[in-house]
């Protein structure tokens, strides 16, 4: 199937939860439905971003067996068998992988039982981040990621950075492409809801706003950090989407720093733009970040992004063109910066251009080409 206008009849393979390689997952799929392909989602339930009845889209739902035996779930072997069955009924050209653990193992398992039954299926892995940079580098897993980045029929990692770390922590010499995280950007800067911005914020404070899953890697209590050196200088607010076994430390350093009544904890919301469209600058502090895919999202709705330097994120975050980049844990620097950004509205039109432009290269339609050009490499005539 070298390049053909046909339809591919996809398996994507991801976690249905709130975190980033989902997101991405969901999306792509949802993207390639649109564009005539068939997408069938294989994961253990609905995925957040996924509405239910959509053309050209299937959902196959992964049981997971709660036999006494167990006191833990064989998920890898029923996701296996699950994989085993959708191929072969649905007849899947290709199957695409998001997150290696331990979506890549299985899918290996699955392709191996597929050939004893006579079917060839492609398999692609896509690296997002802390399947490399932390679960996976740890030594109970690296025998088996090693080997599947070697079994996959091709690999991809969201950024340049990620793929440098995938070669020096694996056994692996394979090509790894770079395929980056994607957005919907929008021709000009969205409007700002100010009904909605004035439940949260007087006209004159500024929004700042950080999402994130609260896990330790975010240091979200940088965030607040940074938040009370600005409130120093210029009352602000403080929007905090996600949440996540760090919640409880930041809430009570919010305690210590008198800030409950300048911060809202909004939960987890699944429209992010709608808070992104009320804030003026968006906080990134994590410690290492492969992408970033929330600091895209914040960049293609106008918010300037305020990160540390880790990892993916110099690759889509611009110094001093859609925000800035700080060493990690140098608050100081990152409230200087959100302060420069806010001095004068002229400043943070400017930046806001910027982050929307920046957002542009990212664009949905030209990164999911790249995909498509991967699988039909693939796909055997
Ligand atoms: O950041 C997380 O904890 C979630 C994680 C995931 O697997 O969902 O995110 C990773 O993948 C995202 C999508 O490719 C990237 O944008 C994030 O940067 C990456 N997270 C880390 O590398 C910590």
């Amino acid at each position: 199937m070298a390049n053909c206008n046909c339809k591919i009849r996809i398996g994507i393979v991801l976690y249905p939860t709130f975190g980033g390689s989902g997101v991405v997952a969901t999306e792509l799929g949802k993207y390639l439905a649109d564009k005539g392909h068939e997408v069938h989602f294989i994961t253990y339930s609905q995925p957040v971003r996924l509405a239910h009845f959509t053309k050209n889209i299937f959902y196959h739902e992964v049981a997971v067996s709660n036999y006494p035996l167990f006191d833990y779930e064989p998920y890898e072997t029923v996701l296996a068998s699950k994989i085993v069955d959708v191929v072969q009924h649905e007849k899947l050209n290709i199957l695409h992988v998001h997150y290696a653990i331990p979506h890549a193992s299985a899918a290996y398992m699955a392709k191996q039982i597929l050939a004893t039954k006579g079917i060839a299926i492609p398999f692609v892995t896509t690296l997002h981040g802390t399947d490399i940079t932390l679960v996976g580098r740890d030594s109970s897993f690296e025998p088996v990621i090693s080997f599947c980045i070697n079994q996959s029929d091709a690999v991809t990692a969201v950024s340049e950075s990620l793929k440098q770390d995938t070669y020096r922590h694996f056994h692996t010499e394979r090509e790894i492409h770079v395929i980056p995280n994607f957005i919907h950007a929008p021709d000009s800067l969205p409007q700002i809801d100010m009904s909605m911005r004035r439940r949260y914020a007087e006209d004159h404070e500024p929004v700042f706003c950080h999402i994130s899953n609260f896990r330790k890697v975010k240091r979200v209590k940088d965030v607040l950090k940074v938040f009370y050196d600005v409130n120093k200088v210029k009352p602000s607010k403080l929007l905090l989407v996600g949440d996540g076994p760090d919640r409880h430390k930041i809430e009570e350093l919010c305690r210590e720093y008198q800030l409950c009544d300048r911060v809202t904890f909004v939960g987890k919301v699944r429209e992010t733009n709608d808070v992104l469209a009320i804030s003026d600058i968006f906080v990134l502090t994590s410690e290492t970040e492969s992408f970033g895919l929330a600091a895209l999202e914040a960049l293609a709705m106008g918010v300037p992004v305020i990160s540390t330097n880790t990892g993916g994120i110099p690759e889509v975050n611009q110094h001093g063109v859609s925000g800035y980049l700080s060493d990690v844990g140098d608050v100081k620097d990152m409230a200087k910066n959100a302060l420069s950004i806010l001095e004068d509205e002229a400043v943070l039109q400017r930046f806001r251009h910027g982050a929307l432009n920046v957002a542009k290269k990212f664009d949905i339609a030209s990164v999911v080409c790249k995909y498509e050009q991967l699988y039909l490499s693939l796909i055997p005539d």
